[in-house]
């Protein structure tokens, strides 16, 4: 049996400490957090995903996950840090070099050193290669590096590394061999062997084009406005096509993937990619835009009241980093002559400067409702308790959700069919 070392215990490193665990493998896992030492070793988690309490307290319990501030010595070594960027968009790589370096020391001849995170290209081979060579390794047959970026989707965590495809790109086609044989002990997609570089880029493009994908889909929505069209049916029609994919437009791209993973490639080639950077300010141009559109909407009230519906990055999560919801109420909050509402029944109050009302408060006397995340709540609201509850049953659905229709007496104003909308009076 080998002993796995998984460095980084969020929202990728803990379930994948799991799912080792899970399949025998003797497991620790590290973090700099006292706190998320503590409780894993205690069997609880501070982070929500679907399945992933249950599947903790049973590997903690049985003895295969354990929780520590250290590494230790293993067979494999699996980091799975934060690679946040800095605020003129860089990558900040300072957590995988802290780990590539807490490592070193501990390596045997014939360990598999992985890194999950999501870094720029280049990086195995320019930062992190080095710092072990520097310990007087050698990479061609001693210790074998790879990169396997993850690629899961929040609240299918569990599923999705079971079941997708694994890139595997090691330093040399050993290592990607060596790294890919401890990923198709427990993935069943497919695990495909690659140069780092080509793993890392494929993560990156991945994320990008869905990034300038969306960006399509919101200046989509923009020029509709201008040409008086529906870009939603639009984009329905168009999705038609057997080859056409545009993807639905919104109030802004959030996230730590889509919203930062575009930046990593631009970083590396400034000048070759003006199409990455144009979606990147389409997409931030998003939060404005519906700012603007409320602004226009509630313009000849008098202290109007605005519900917000929704502050996470996308539906039926807790996630609000990087979100563009929580970027339009900052904004919104600045103006005195509004009456700010919000409600998210994902989010909890403490991580909140504002208060999260009910639903029925928010809505209550509001002139304006605002759905900004496609919360499965959202989707389904009951027509005649808002007619009930608010003083204009006006709502403005940033993401094409709700499931109430326009031919009633509730106005229902979507992103995509802005033309030619008055004010509210
Ligand atoms: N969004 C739109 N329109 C769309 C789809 C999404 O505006 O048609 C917005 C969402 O509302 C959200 C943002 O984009 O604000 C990102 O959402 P997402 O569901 O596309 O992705 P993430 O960031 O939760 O996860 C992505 C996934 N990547 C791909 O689907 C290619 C996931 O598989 C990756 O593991 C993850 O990034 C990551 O960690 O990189």
């Amino acid at each position: 049996m080998k002993k796995i070392c998984v460095v980084g215990l969020g929202y990728i490193g803990l379930p994948t400490a799991a799912i080792f665990a899970r399949s025998g493998y003797e497991v620790v896992g590290v973090d700099v957090n006292e706190k998320v030492v503590s409780s894993l070793n205690s069997g609880e988690i501070l982070i929500e995903e679907v399945g992933l309490p249950e599947l903790v307290k049973e590997v903690v319990s049985n003895g295969n996950l354990k929780a520590s501030l250290a590494p230790e010595e293993a067979d494999v070594y699996i980091i799975a840090v934060p690679t946040p960027i800095h605020d003129d968009h860089s990558a900040n790589v300072d957590y995988v070099v802290e780990a590539s370096k807490n490592i070193a020391p501990l390596l045997k001849k014939g360990n598999v050193v992985i890194v999950e995170s999501t870094i720029p290209p280049r990086t195995i081979d320019d930062i992190v290669a080095p710092i072990l060579k520097e310990k007087g390794w050698n990479l061609e047959d001693d210790v074998f590096l790879a990169h396997c970026p993850e690629r899961v989707l929040p609240g299918r965590i569990l599923i999705e590394l079971i079941e997708n495809t694994r890139i595997v790109g090691g330093v040399t086609p050993l290592a990607s061999k060596k790294a890919g044989d401890v990923y198709r002990a427990v993935v069943e997609g497919q695990v495909i062997e690659t140069e780092a570089i080509t793993a890392e880029m494929s993560k990156l493009m991945e994320n990008t084009f869905r990034d300038v994908n969306i960006a399509l889909a919101n200046e989509l929505v923009k020029i509709s406005r201008r040409i008086g069209v529906n870009a939603h049916h639009v984009i329905e029609l168009a999705n038609m096509h057997p080859r056409v994919n545009i993807h639905q437009p919104g109030p802004g791209v959030g996230g730590h993937c889509l919203a930062v993973d575009p930046y990593f490639i631009i970083e590396k080639a400034v000048e070759e990619s003006p199409l990455i950077q144009q979606s990147r300010k389409i997409n931030n141009s998003m939060p404005d835009f519906v700012v603007n559109e409320i602004k226009h909407l509630v313009s000849e009230l008098n202290k109007p009241k605005v519900a917000i519906l929704g502050l996470t990055y996308k539906g039926n999560i807790d996630d609000v980093r990087e979100s563009p919801a929580m970027e339009i109420l900052q904004e919104l909050l600045k103006k005195d002559e509004l009456n700010i509402a919000v409600h998210d029944p994902f989010v909890q109050q403490e991580k909140l400067k504002v208060t999260n009302y009910s639903l029925d408060d928010a809505l209550t006397d509001a002139d304006l409702a605002v759905v900004l995340t496609d919360h499965n709540q959202f989707k389904n609201m009951d027509e005649n308790k808002i007619v009930t509850l608010m003083k204009h049953p006006v709502i403005f659905d940033t993401k094409n959700c709700i499931g109430i229709k326009d031919d009633g007496p509730i106005n229902v104003y979507k992103i995509g069919n802005l033309s030619g909308i008055n004010p509210i009076s």
